[in-house]
């Protein structure tokens, strides 16, 4: 549909009944059709629409909602089938010079999510922000703008969510009633006035048509989700190897070992500094025995260095693959390695080439890499960043092929330079999965890297607000993220690390970082005590490992991030509709995947007793098995006309521990203790059962590393059990796909449930153990051949 008034032109279409995409065009032509974040087959997606008319608007309807415009001023009013307002424009557009403002009003109980990890509260309400990829060391809880440029975030109110996307990578503004009461508003500085509205209503559903528009996460090697150990910098390569070998000594399973700076010779992008790290190929050799994969970094900027057989700039040189000052000279800016020039990632043959600087690294078996530094940070600028006339070239299907000022590609550098880095490494070796970790980005750019919150610091607060930038980074698409595990700047007190490393082992990403100067970081700083808590809680991930990667794989699916806010899976939890995870009892707390939730007090950092509060009656305690059943809560809610109180649990703060907690109805799968995930596990796969409501639970499993799951080597399994007076069945699927597993026998845990359950049939025949129970469990163990089992329990 398209309006027209003067020289203004509105076209809204439909992409699908449950989005919507508006473009405004001003001095009568459209702005060019083109995006870096949303796909082609979204982008081409429409469907049929009913025109609608009155005196006053024309509009069309989907299935799923109406859209109006008034004829006076272009205001525009959607609503959902039963007619209810789900968004409507507060005041006409509002264009100045080259910017725009679009204003909406703004009820009193909606809530406003996303926005990727901007600091302060979860709830972006009465908040206002800047996107404007910035190298923010030592960012506080108001520093804006940040690293990322992520401009899309979630309406949501009274249990029905709305996704805003706006498309547009110049810098860009978000206002959500800080400076007018009862109006939020979004606007760019210039470019396109093009944006999406996502329709649930579940919040979920969002999240997934929101990843249907930019790309889901691609599925990550499983080594990523393993424990990662970095600084600023490991150097020399004794000091790498050294520290490898105290992690096995100490027996803390981890996965990776990150390389920073300091291993490249004068900190030059591609280059290893020999007299660190004398036998460097000996080294990697090491610690892959050792089972260690290398996270090494590979920054931007690239040294200039004219006549000195520097391959990055002599390729790059030859290749023309710089960004240039308007007077067409090359843009030089000093950085790390001193004088240093940029790759012009708006070009795709410039990213082949960025991607061929891969491959000596590549060929030595570095598998993971590190996209630092690249909102672009520059250090002799005024603006920590590039000049906004230096220019870019767009050279991409889709997009005419034209110059564009930085103005335009700054927002969206860092994510074409991981993206350069992804494909990259995929060209190398198509079969792999490539691991990739990102600083800056834009919206989309998690199909090409993991990122992490940037250099926060080692203090309580910024552990709280930790939770808080990752649940609403998951909500942007980013299902895989972490923030620096004990604080990048500073150096952590013993308990604040050791609290730190409790709460990060539940956390998608989980990376001890710190920066240069600081005191020792890793899990033994501070003695015997603290380092037996960490490891604990690190093998905990280590055991849990089966339902991490199953969640990766539904992330990689679906766009479901890792991390979750409660109302994400339980939008229906307060009677209100108000998102739980507002409350004070919640703030702290999230949501693994479906079925855990981690409850860290409101505050870590506090001593005194405190109240976590649960979205559903009935859940377990993840340590010690114990039953919470709000049997208040569940006798009113049948037919109930009062709402139930919600479950809540009286906690005691405690240094060693977090208190985590399993969904009644969750069936866990979880593994045997490894050292590291290239270690095959010894032992059955344990099912922990937990009696409840909605019983169900499911694992996926392939090898972990290749892309061969995508023609069918993979497990996957589902899991569901039953209760019905004194019987309780538990079915396993047959196995689905070709991967075999590394277990033969599941030991089957049963949580609730009927305490004198005794006797166990599988396939109708009695199973010869007795189970052994202890407190409040009871467990057994069966044959897994692949075909299934019916178990039934009495
Ligand atoms: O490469 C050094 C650091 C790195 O450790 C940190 O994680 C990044 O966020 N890097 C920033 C550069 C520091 C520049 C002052």
């Amino acid at each position: 549909m398209a309006v027209e008034d003067g020289d203004t032109r509105e076209e809204i279409t439909a992409l699908r009944d449950d989005v919507v995409r508006v473009r405004i065009g001003r001095n009568g032509a459209m702005p060019e059709d083109a995006s870096w974040a949303v796909l082609p087959e979204a982008r081409q997606s429409i469907v049929a629409v009913v025109p609608i008319s009155s005196e006053t608007s024309v509009g069309f309807r989907t299935k799923s909602l109406s859209v109006e415009i008034s004829k006076a001023d272009l205001k525009m009013t959607v609503r959902d089938v039963a007619g209810k307002v789900l968004q409507r424009d507060a005041l006409p557009i509002n264009f100045k010079g080259h910017s725009f403002q679009i204003s909406k009003v703004m009820p009193l109980d909606e809530h406003y999510f996303g926005l990727g990890d901007k600091t302060g509260p979860l709830d972006r309400r009465e908040e206002a922000f800047s996107l404007w990829n910035t190298d923010a060391y030592r960012f506080q809880e108001s520093t804006d703008p940040l690293y990322k440029a992520i401009p899309y975030f979630m309406t949501y109110r009274a249990g029905i969510a709305l996704g805003v996307f706006l498309d547009n990578t110049w810098r860009t503004s978000f206002d959500f009633g800080k400076t007018n009461d009862g109006i939020y508003s979004f606007g760019a500085e210039d470019g396109p006035l093009d944006y999406y509205i996502l329709y649930g209503p579940a919040p979920k559903q969002v999240v997934e048509t929101y990843a249907w528009l930019t790309g889901k996460p691609p599925l990550p090697p499983l080594w990523s989700l393993g424990y990662q150990q970095s600084r600023f910098s490991y150097v020399p390569q004794a000091r790498v190897l050294e520290v490898a070998e105290r992690l096995r000594k100490d027996r803390i399973p981890a996965d990776a070992i990150y390389l920073d700076i300091g291993f490249q010779e004068k900190n030059r992008p591609f280059s290893v500094d020999r007299e660190r790290f004398p036998d460097f190929t000996g080294m990697l050799k090491q610690l892959k025995q050792e089972n260690f994969r290398i996270v090494a970094i590979t920054d931007l900027h690239i040294a200039k260095l004219p006549n000195l057989s520097y391959l990055p700039y002599d390729s790059g040189i030859a290749g023309d693959h710089f960004v240039k000052n308007p007077d067409g000279s090359i843009y030089t800016g000093k950085v790390w390695p001193g004088p240093s020039v940029f790759p012009d990632f708006t070009r795709q043959q410039t990213r082949v080439w960025w991607g061929t600087l891969y491959r000596g690294f590549h060929e030595q078996g570095i598998e993971g890499f590190w996209n630092d530094m690249n909102e672009p940070s520059i250090f002799d600028s005024p603006t920590k960043t590039m000049p906004v006339d230096v220019v870019h070239r767009i050279d991409e299907l889709g997009f005419v092929t034209r110059t564009a000022t930085h103005a335009e590609i700054h927002d969206v550098y860092g994510m074409e330079n991981s993206r350069a880095t992804y494909e990259g490494l995929k060209s190398l070796d198509p079969e792999m999965r490539p691991f990739v970790l990102t600083r800056a980005t834009y919206a989309g750019g998690q199909r090409y890297a993991a990122t992490w919150t940037g250099d926060n610091s080692s203090s309580w607060n910024h552990l709280r607000m930790t939770t808080f930038m990752l649940k609403n980074l998951g909500l942007s698409g980013f299902a895989f993220a972490g923030a620096d595990a004990g604080g990048y700047a500073g150096t952590p007190a013993s308990d604040l690390l050791t609290k730190w490393m409790e709460i990060a082992a539940f956390q998608p990403i989980d990376r001890d970082h710190t920066e240069e100067g600081t005191g020792d970081q890793e899990p033994w700083v501070g003695g015997k005590e603290q380092e037996d808590i960490r490891r604990k809680f690190i093998e905990t991930r280590y055991r849990l490992m089966p339902y991490l990667y199953t969640l990766a794989e539904e992330s990689s699916r679906t766009g479901m991030p890792m991390e979750r806010p409660l109302f994400l899976e339980y939008p229906d939890a307060a009677s209100d509709g108000h998102p739980l995870d507002l409350d004070l009892p919640a703030s702290g707390e999230f949501l693994l995947g479906h079925d855990l939730i981690v409850a860290p007090p409101p505050s870590p950092e506090e001593l005194d007793r405190y109240v976590a509060e649960f979205p559903t009656n009935h859940w377990y305690n993840f340590w010690t098995g114990e039953e919470l059943f709000n049997v208040h809560a569940s006798a009113l809610h049948e037919g109930q006309s009062t709402p139930a109180a919600p479950l809540t649990a009286s906690l005691q703060p405690d240094p060693q521990t977090v208190p985590v907690f399993v969904r009644g109805g969750a069936m866990l799968p979880m593994a045997p203790l490894v050292e590291s995930t290239n270690e095959t596990p010894q032992g059955p796969l344990t099912l922990r059962v937990y009696v409840g409501d909605d019983c169900q639970g499911s694992l996926y499993l392939d090898d972990g590393k290749t892309t061969a799951f995508q023609r069918g080597e993979f497990l996957r399994m589902h899991f569901g059990c039953e209760q019905k007076g004194n019987t309780l069945s538990i079915n396993i699927s047959p196995h689905e796909g070709s991967y075999k597993p590394w277990w033969t026998k599941i030991q089957v845990e049963v949580y609730g449930g009927q305490p004198n359950l005794s006797r166990v049939q599988i396939n109708g025949k009695s199973l010869a153990m007795r189970p052994a129970s202890s407190a409040g469990s009871l467990s057994f163990q069966i044959d897994d051949n692949g075909s299934g089992a019916d178990l039934v329990l009495q």
